[in-house]
This record gives C-alpha cells, structure tokens and sequence, in this order.
C-alpha cells in the first residue's frame, strides 16, 4: 500500500517517502559511490574487454543514464558542484583544492552535507575529499586524504571495506544515513606515485615491494585487445596506458563489490538509494579538463529499492552531476534551502542560490515522452592555478555551444597529464614529424576559436564548427541566450567576459550590465 502510493501521497499531502517508510518501521538512506577520473570502461557501457562484473551487477538493478555529464571536467570544481548542486562559479571552487593551488568553496555556501546533517541524517566520507572548507562541508565520519594516505582510503579497496564496515555498523546511531565512498581509482598516479605504474595497477598487487590488498585479484590487459575510444591516438603507447587504466578500473570494480557486500550485510541493501557516477573525463587527451562529450560525459547508475520499474533499463535523458543535490533531497524528503544558520561572514558572495539541477527520481518511474527541451550546462575555470582557460557550455540532445572565453591562449596541459604516455607520444610524434594517429592535430588541439557549434547527431566527435555558419545563425542565438541566462542566474561572474565588464555595483547594482570594452579588431 504505501510502496505503490508514493508518488501520490508526495503530490496530495505533505506525507514523504521518509515518513511512509518510517511507518514501515524503515529508515531511508543513500549511498553515492564516485570514481575518480573514471569513464565508460566497463561491459554495461559496451566496452567488451574491461572485466567489471560487479558494476555490471550493480547496473542491472538500477536505471542507466545513457546521457548523464558532469558539470566541469576537473577534479575539485566538479565536486564541489556534486556536494552543493551549484557550479563551481557560483560556489567558489574555481580549481583544484589541493597544495598551490588552493581553491575552496565560499564559506557560506550551503553543501549537501551541510543540510543533511541539520537534518538529522548521519553522513559519512571514505575517500578522496578534496574540497574544502570544512566549514562548507563537513561530515560525521570522515576517513580520507585529509587525515589518511589517499592510496589508503582510496585505492586499498580492503582498507575501504574494512571503513565502509565500520559507518555501517554503528549501533550506538540510529539515524539514517548519508554515505559517499569516494575511490582514488582509476586515477593516474605516474606524476606522484611512479613506482606503482601509470595507474598505481600495482599498488598492492602482491609482487615485491608492492604490499598486497587482500580481497583484490588484479586482472591484466593485452595492449592490442583494448577497446579504445574515438578520441585516443590508437599507437602502442596509448594501448599501454589504457591497458594499466583498465587493471585499476578491475579494482574499483571489485572495490564496488566489496561495499555493496558490507551493505546487503548491513541489512541495508533494501532501504538505500545508490548512486554510482565519477568527477570527470578519463585523463587522456580530449578528456579531463575539456568541455567536450569526451570530457563531460559520466557513467552514471540509479538504483533504487523504491523504484524497481525501469531497473536494467536505459534513459536517454540529459542528466548532470547538478542534479544529484536534488534528486537525493527528494529523496529524503527534505526541501533545498541555503540560509546558513551560523553568522556567515559579511564580505562574502551574497548566497540567495537556486538550484538549477532537478530531481532525478521520477526518471527511475518513467521516461519522459517529450526530451526537447532538455538541456545540461558545463563551466570550467581553471584544474591547476596556472591553468586560467574558463570555458562555458550548453549541451541540448542535438547541439552542442561552446564558449572558449581565453581563446587567445594555448589550451593549457597539467602536470599530470603532461607525464602521461600518451600524451609524451603525442608530443614525441609531432617533433619527430611522425603521424599522430589522432583525429586532431596538436595545432588544433591547443588553438580553439572563441565559439565552437556542433550538430552532434551528425558530428557526434566534434570536428565541424558550425558557430561562423550562417545556416546556423539561428540556433547559435538561441544557445548563447539559454547559456547567457542560466549564468545570470547561477550569477557568473564571467556573464560579460571576455568582450564587455560586467558592472553589477554602485549605480549598477539593481540593473547589472556588460559594459563594452572595444576590444575586438
Ligand atoms: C502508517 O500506518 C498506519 C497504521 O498501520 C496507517 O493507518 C497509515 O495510513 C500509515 N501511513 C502511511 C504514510 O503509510
Ligand atoms: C580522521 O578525522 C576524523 C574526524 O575528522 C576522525 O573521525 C578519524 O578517526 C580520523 N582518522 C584518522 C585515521 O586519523
Ligand atoms: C557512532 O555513533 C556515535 C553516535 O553518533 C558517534 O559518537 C561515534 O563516533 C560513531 N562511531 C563511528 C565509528 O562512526
Ligand atoms: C590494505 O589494507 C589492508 C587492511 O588495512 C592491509 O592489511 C594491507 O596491507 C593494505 N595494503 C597495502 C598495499 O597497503
Ligand atoms: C515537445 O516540446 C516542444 C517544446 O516544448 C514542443 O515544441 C513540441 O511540439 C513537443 N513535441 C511533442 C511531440 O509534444
Ligand atoms: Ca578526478
């Protein structure tokens, strides 16, 4: 009775889901497992060679986001996003947290963790953090880099069981819970930790000097049998690189398995929602710190105890890692708000947020008959400090705008991606005058127009720029509006840049202008 009622009793009476299951003497609890750096390697998403049983599993009971993008291509900023639902312009988390380049999210911004805390849910994190403050976002138990080796908490996938246990079974806190287990894997880790390999495939792989993981059976790739994506150089350098990734994707598989197990043990496999995505792109060239799909596109599963109607199956729809906010809101049943309860300090950003995201719970029910409208936005800044290349874009189902704010500077490189084999071949090939193998050159890799327009039913790579199109006049004008309003509202303050200086104090300050500079000759 109360199962099938849901959506009804949500729309009649102020009665939700907590409260229908809390009758059932029920708690409701969600558990959000991300991958870091992580794509599309794995049999659910048709790649045939990467062995991920247990993700595999996992999709098999949830509904499949065929369409589901992160809101920026970098580490921090897209998680910051994630935990709060606003971009990482709006939230203040412009690059990487972490060591120089030292970026947080405003003190007053108000997180996921935050709300649910005040809430009465218990939440925990096991894993990669990496944002801060921890005034912004902070969490009852907290296992990860900031105390922790991050191969410990993040790659040890015994060590992330043995944590996971340990937040599961609580018995002196009956409150429900929040728990997001955020793997290290399948990030690179030759630019920090090379004795391990490229991936750290060998981190805890049972040969000398690499410790062991007890509950990991590493599972080893032939370079000349990897599914490689379009937007890789098929040479045997990058055949290597894919071929350690997916021996370390093998691992969060396996790490995966391990905590759905510590659920179901838990006795909490029947009342959680769980949501399995990752931050950003794979880190190869195109992909991480790139507003292309090749960038933004995540894996993304849904799985419900609830909503058992479209498990296995596929949507279509645009979703965005924006929208986890409020999908698991609704969850709980609790309503966003952003006024923060302590005394916030006056010299911050005014917060009188919206969210822009939506619930993505009623997807789990059915698909929606008219996707025309939907749109997903992305906005980049910097990853690293020296990287300033802010980037804004709108993604429809047919088209894609992109607005290259620095086009006047070289696409910018990190320090990670710069050491990575594939990338070393790139640039080994081009001054040897080799072929690159690559669907671009490195001229053009670097070298991006201001504007770039793509028809992505036909041009699903994004190689013909239609923005100086005049046959595409019309639908450029309507992208750029719809990407201009969403940043008014997200309060951009790149709304005016490069080309005019947004104005928004003084004389300005109730009717905010972009201001013309003259500076295009
Ligand atoms: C809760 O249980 C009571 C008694 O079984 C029932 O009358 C009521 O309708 C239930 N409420 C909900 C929200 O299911
Ligand atoms: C890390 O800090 C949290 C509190 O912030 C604490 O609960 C946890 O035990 C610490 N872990 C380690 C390994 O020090
Ligand atoms: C268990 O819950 C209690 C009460 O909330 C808390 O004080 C304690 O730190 C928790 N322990 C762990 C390991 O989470
Ligand atoms: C992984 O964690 C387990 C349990 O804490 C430990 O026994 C093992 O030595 C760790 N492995 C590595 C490679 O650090
Ligand atoms: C779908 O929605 C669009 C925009 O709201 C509208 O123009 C179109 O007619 C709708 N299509 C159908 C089949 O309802
Ligand atoms: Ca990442």
């Amino acid at each position: 009775m109360c199962y099938s009622g849901v959506i009804t009793l949500l729309l009649l009476t102020t009665i939700n889901l907590n409260d229908c299951l809390k009758n059932e003497s029920k708690r409701l609890n969600a558990l959000l497992i991300l991958a870091d750096d992580g794509g599309f390697e794995m049999g659910v998403y048709r790649n045939r060679i990467s062995q991920t049983p247990n993700l595999d599993k996992l999709a098999k009971r949830s509904l499949i986001f065929n369409n589901a993008y992160t809101s920026v291509s970098s580490c921090s900023p897209s998680r910051s996003a994630l935990l709060t639902g606003m971009p990482s312009h709006q939230n203040g988390m412009y690059g990487l947290h972490q060591g120089q380049h030292h970026f947080n999210s405003f003190n007053n911004i108000v997180s996921l963790p935050k709300i649910l805390k005040n809430e009465g849910i218990r939440t925990g994190i096991i894993g990669k953090k990496h944002v801060g403050p921890e005034m912004v976002y902070p969490f009852d138990y907290s296992q990860t880099e900031e105390n922790n080796s991050i191969l410990q908490v993040g790659r040890n996938i015994t060590n992330i069981k043995l944590l996971t246990r340990e937040f599961l079974t609580n018995q002196s806190d009956d409150r429900p819970f929040f728990l997001y287990v955020a793997f290290h894997d399948p990030h690179r880790c030759g630019h920090t930790n090379p004795e391990y390999g490229e991936f750290c495939e060998k981190f805890g792989n049972g040969d000398i000097g690499m410790g062991t993981i007890p509950d990991w059976q590493p599972i080893y790739y032939q370079a000349d049998e990897i599914d490689l994506p379009y937007f890789l150089p098929d040479t045997p350098a990058t055949r290597q690189d894919v071929a350690a990734q997916y021996t370390t994707v093998s691992r969060l598989d396996q790490g995966v398995g391990l905590i759905l197990e510590e659920l179901k043990n838990s006795g909490h496999l029947d009342d959680t929602l769980i949501v399995y995505s990752s931050d950003n792109g794979i880190p190869f060239p195109n992909g991480r710190t790139n507003v292309y799909d090749s960038g933004l596109a995540e894996p993304m599963f849904i799985s419900s105890p609830i909503h058992k109607e479209r498990r296995n199956k596929v949507t279509y729809s645009l979703a965005s890692l924006l929208d986890v906010v409020p999908t698991l809101l609704d969850w709980y049943g609790i309503k966003y708000y952003n006024h923060n309860s302590e005394e916030s300090n006056k010299n911050e950003i005014e917060n009188n947020a919206v969210l822009t995201g939506r619930s993505l719970l009623p997807l789990l029910e059915k698909e929606p008959t008219n996707k025309t409208d939907e749109v997903i936005f992305a906005s980049h800044n910097l990853h690293e400090i020296t990287m300033y290349y802010p980037m804004r874009a709108i993604r429809t189902h047919r088209y894609k705008l992109i607005h290259n704010i620095n086009y006047n500077s070289p696409f910018p490189i990190d320090q990670d991606f710069y050491l990575s084999p594939t990338f070393q071949d790139i640039l080994e090939r081009y001054r040897n005058h080799q072929p690159l193998k690559w669907f671009k050159t490195l001229q053009e890799y670097y070298n991006r127009p201001e504007w770039e327009l793509y028809d992505l039913k036909l041009d699903a790579a994004e190689m013909n720029n239609l923005a100086t199109k005049s046959s595409y006049k019309k639908i450029f004008q309507q992208l750029q509006d719809k990407l201009s309003n969403w940043q008014k509202v997200t309060n951009d303050p790149w709304l005016c840049a490069p080309h005019a200086v947004l104005e928004n104090q003084g004389m300005y300050k109730n009717n905010p202008q972009c201001l013309a500079l003259d500076n295009l000759y």
